[in-house]
């Protein structure tokens, strides 16, 4: 069977970070593994409290993982420090993982940062290492420092996000005005995906961007294209949040 790891936070409602991520991976015929980069409190709602684990800490889940486990693909979601990614980027120089989806975290729906100040900098030392980076509209425009809210400027902050060092970028569109579309830019072409606007309160929404870049490590991991993979990451996205409102 193939495997994914996923390198995220824990989240108690099971709607997001790890507890998704492995629902998603098990979905997917995937085998799952998971290294917590930090606790949290939360209700679904709102995070109450955060509580991130060691680097020494993080470093020595992962290690032994890939001692016992071959890893197929990576899922990187909510890191909570800096110091995390900073530890995240010296192992992936060490061990040259491949497929790895970086989810760049910086904050929950419902607004509560999930790393801490400064550790956007460090984030964006890892995107050289992925094959593919997804952030939402709010997310491109820390990383770029640019307003990105239109096709056009995700179009740019696609290209200045590969321009980093990432093999593809996913500029998600859930924040658009009216239908979304999420941009795939590989260097060369962008594919444009196309949603219907779904409906209903923020806590339907929380996880949306851990399911998705679960379901893309996992399409990689069982050694699909990227584009195949996001397809159907996002079918299966659409699927669970329907029934959220069901
Ligand atoms: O959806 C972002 C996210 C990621 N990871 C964890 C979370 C959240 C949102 O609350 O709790 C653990």
């Amino acid at each position: 069977m193939r495997t994914a790891l996923t390198i995220a936070g824990a989240d108690p409602t099971g709607g997001a970070g790890i507890q998704a991520d492995l629902k998603v991976f098990d979905a997917f015929g995937v085998e799952g593994l998971s290294a917590i980069t930090a606790l949290t409190a939360q209700d679904g709602g709102r995070v109450h409290a955060i509580l991130p684990v060691s680097p020494e800490f993080l470093l020595k889940e992962i290690t032994v993982l890939l001692k016992k486990f071959r890893v197929d693909a990576v899922k990187i979601g909510m890191l909570g420090t800096g110091e995390n990614a900073v530890a995240l980027a010296g192992l992936f120089k060490k061990t040259g993982l491949k497929n790895i989806v970086l989810d760049t975290v910086l904050a929950s729906t419902g607004g509560r940062p999930l790393i801490e100040d400064g550790g956007v900098e460090a984030i964006r030392g890892l995107i050289k290492y992925a094959a593919v980076v997804t952030p939402n509209l709010g997310e491109a425009s820390v990383i770029t420092g640019t307003d990105v809210r239109d096709l056009q400027s995700m179009e740019e902050a696609a290209r200045s996000i590969y321009s980093m060092g990432a093999r593809s970028v996913l500029i998600k569109g859930g924040h658009l005005e009216g239908n979304p579309v999420d941009i795939l830019f590989d260097g060369k072409r962008s594919d444009y995906f196309k949603g219907r606007r779904l409906n209903g309160p923020k806590e339907r929404f929380h996880g949306t961007g851990c399911i998705l870049s679960a379901g893309i490590a996992a399409g990689l991991a069982k050694g699909n294209g990227l584009k195949k993979s996001v397809e159907d990451a996002r079918e299966r996205l659409i699927a669970i949040l329907k029934k959220r409102s069901a």
